[in-house]
């Protein structure tokens, strides 16, 4: 049995579920580290902000941190809501205590109003805590108020990162939520800046700092580098806020449950794929509709971001002796090619989630139009420079048809094969589609 790493969350409570110690307790379950907590207040809060906080007394928090550390083996810790100085004061002297690699959360206040932070902690919290800690996470608000740099771009992100670093911490990432989306990863080692782009994901945000801060945790906790965990955390915290819960009349609460249901969608996916395979393949029509570069069927998860979130045939379907085979297996990222029709399609329409490229012919759209399945067309003639073929040509189609159509077809091009696409909600969706065409081919 491999063994799971144990993690500490340092942190308080949130009332309404969403932010707080059960948003890192949350977190650390999706990504898979046993997580356990030593509270430091106790907020009354919902969805619209906080009520109240209740600071438990410091013994209280030591006598927590002891009862994890002494029965199990924890390398890293996180901080989130540190409330007093007291509180700073004793989460410092623990960590040395028990040699913690910690992250550090600096939390000031909470996303939907109120304050979680002294401002006499704050200076504590620079002396005596940052100094002891592997890496700290402010968001643009917090980098700016620990360092004194007033954050409007990018560059002053840098520069508050860097003096923070120079406050004796060997990495600083300032979350860039409030400014373009991408974050700045300080490591003091190298002396380097890595920037992870992002985009603004739309949904709520109650509970995104601290489940950042926590899945950063868990997979440092795994073995990550800290530029991987922060692309990780990254990742997941869009997912959270894409399928963010909305429970209550303020801000909706992150999912950090969103990360398993990907995962879960990704065996659906892979399944409902190697079946619209089998079905390809033993359907001794479909062979004459494989084209010269050969066939590929594929099928993205709900919310698809890139071509990792899109499973098709490794090797693609090829015609092999007047037979369909497919060459390879079914994984993700296996296709660049079709990936990108069905990416550029769902930006149209969530639900096409799935496409099959066939052979070009006269007949083939004849058949289509039989069948009554809508049909348009790019030329790449018309392709501007520097663009991606698939994406321009998609893109192109489905707006001068209006809406997504059953089938997208081009003539081709100087040394590409003109080609037929069939696209649709499910790889078993475009299979039955593509051999209902084959079939009716026969016919002719
Ligand atoms: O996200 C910061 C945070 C941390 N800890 C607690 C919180 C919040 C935000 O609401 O409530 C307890």
């Amino acid at each position: 049995m491999t063994k799971t790493p144990v993690v500490l969350t340092i942190a308080g409570t949130d009332s309404g579920g969403g932010a707080g110690a059960s948003a890192d307790l949350k977190t650390f379950a999706s990504i898979g580290v046993h997580g356990t907590c030593a509270i430091t207040s106790v907020t009354s809060q919902n969805t619209t902000g906080v009520i109240s906080a209740y600071d438990l007394p410091s013994q209280v928090v030591k006598d927590q941190i002891d009862a994890v550390c002494t029965d199990m083996d924890v390398r890293w810790a996180k901080s989130g809501m540190l409330a007093s100085p007291e509180i700073v004061s004793t989460v410092a002297e623990y960590i040395k205590k028990y040699d913690l690699s910690l992250v550090v959360d600096p939390v000031m206040a909470a996303e939907a109003g109120g304050d979680l932070l002294t401002t006499d902690a704050l200076s504590v919290m620079r002396d005596e805590l940052l100094p002891l800690c592997a890496v700290v996470t402010p968001n643009t608000y917090e980098a700016s108020a620990i360092s004194d740099i007033t954050i409007e771009d990018r560059e002053d992100a840098k520069r508050a990162a860097k003096a923070i670093s120079d406050m004796g911490v060997p990495t600083v990432i300032v979350t860039g939520g409030h400014l373009d989306a991408s974050d700045v990863v300080y490591e003091s080692k190298n002396d380097t800046f890595t920037v992870i782009s992002g985009k603004f994901i739309e949904g709520g945000t109650h509970g995104s700092g601290c489940t950042y801060s926590a899945a950063l945790t868990a997979y440092l906790a795994q073995g990550h580098s800290v530029v991987d965990s922060a692309r990780y955390a990254k990742r997941f915290v869009e997912h959270a806020i894409r399928e963010s819960v909305s429970i209550g009349t303020g801000v909706a609460p992150v999912n950090q449950v969103a990360h398993i249901r990907k995962d879960a969608a990704r065996y659906e996916v892979l399944d409902e794929t190697g079946r619209a395979v089998e079905m390809l393949t033993g359907c001794e029509s479909f062979a004459k509709l494989i084209p010269e570069v050969a066939c590929n069927i594929a099928m993205a998860i709900p919310d698809a971001c890139d071509v990792q979130d899109v499973a098709a045939v490794s090797g693609r379907i090829a015609k092999l002796k007047g037979k369909a085979v497919n060459v390879g297996c079914v994984e993700f990222g296996a296709s660049s090619h079709v990936a990108r029709i069905i990416l550029a399609a769902m930006q149209f329409n969530k639900n096409i989630r799935a496409s099959v490229n066939i052979k070009y012919s006269m007949d083939v759209l004849d058949v289509c139009k039989k069948l009554e399945l809508t049909i348009s067309s790019f030329d790449r003639a018309d392709e501007p420079e520097k663009t991606s073929t698939m994406d321009w040509g998609v893109t192109h189609a489905i707006k001068e048809y209006g809406s997504v159509p059953d089938i997208i077809s081009d003539v081709g091009g100087i040394g590409k094969e003109p080609m037929v696409r069939v696209l649709g909600s499910g790889a078993l969706d475009v299979a039955k589609t593509a051999v209902r065409i084959a079939k009716e081919l026969d016919e002719l």
